[in-house]
């Protein structure tokens, strides 16, 4: 995969340089094996080696910290400082585990809320005056809040994607914010 992926990469990066158009990849969600799946960009190790395939800053993340911290071990705010010159797109929220083997359910974004330390991921970001794109990525279903159609709208719902982005951008201003 990863040869096959440094083929595609090769074939299309100089077309990005060109008309300015920065890649940007996802980690594996979960960030683990499933159903003996192979998985491609699920630690730093894995993203380093996908970065390597290609050296051009063109060639980067949309850093979900959800997903990379899905796997046990993976240091999300460390991910962040090492990776940041390359991050064009990072989705911030959290998630809790709910057993040693790594089962996991989406939660708030509020780092006393899971195992994902958003407070540190911001300071991280705001540290470095990160001018790239952030957004809080998934929602609660929360005050029953439906479609057009009427079903539920369960991971994309606006009302917890508006409570995770006030939250996360009330991180950023603790750390940037002076009067
Ligand atoms: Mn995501």
């Amino acid at each position: 995969m990863y040869a096959n992926y440094k083929y595609f990469l090769d074939a299309v990066i100089p077309t990005c340089e060109r008309y300015d158009v920065k890649l940007a990849v996802h980690p594996d969600d979960p960030a683990f094996d499933l159903f003996g799946w192979p998985r491609v960009v699920s630690s730093k190790e894995g993203i380093q080696r996908v970065l390597d395939l290609n050296p051009s800053p063109y060639n980067g993340l949309c850093l979900c910290l959800g997903s990379f911290s899905s796997r046990r071990g993976n240091d999300p705010v460390a991910a962040v400082k090492t990776f940041m010159d390359r991050i064009h797109f990072s989705h911030v929220r959290n998630i809790r585990f709910t057993d040693e083997a790594g089962s996991f359910y989406e939660v708030g974004h509020r780092a006393s809320e899971g195992d994902v330390d958003t407070i540190g991921i911001m300071k991280a970001y705001a540290e470095a005056d990160y001018q790239g794109y952030i957004r809080p990525d998934h929602g609660r279903h929360l005050w029953s809040e439906n479609t057009e159609a009427g079903r539920p709208r369960p991971g994309y719902g606006l009302y917890d994607r508006a409570l995770g982005i006030q939250y996360l951008l009330g991180c950023w201003d603790s750390f940037r914010y002076t009067k």
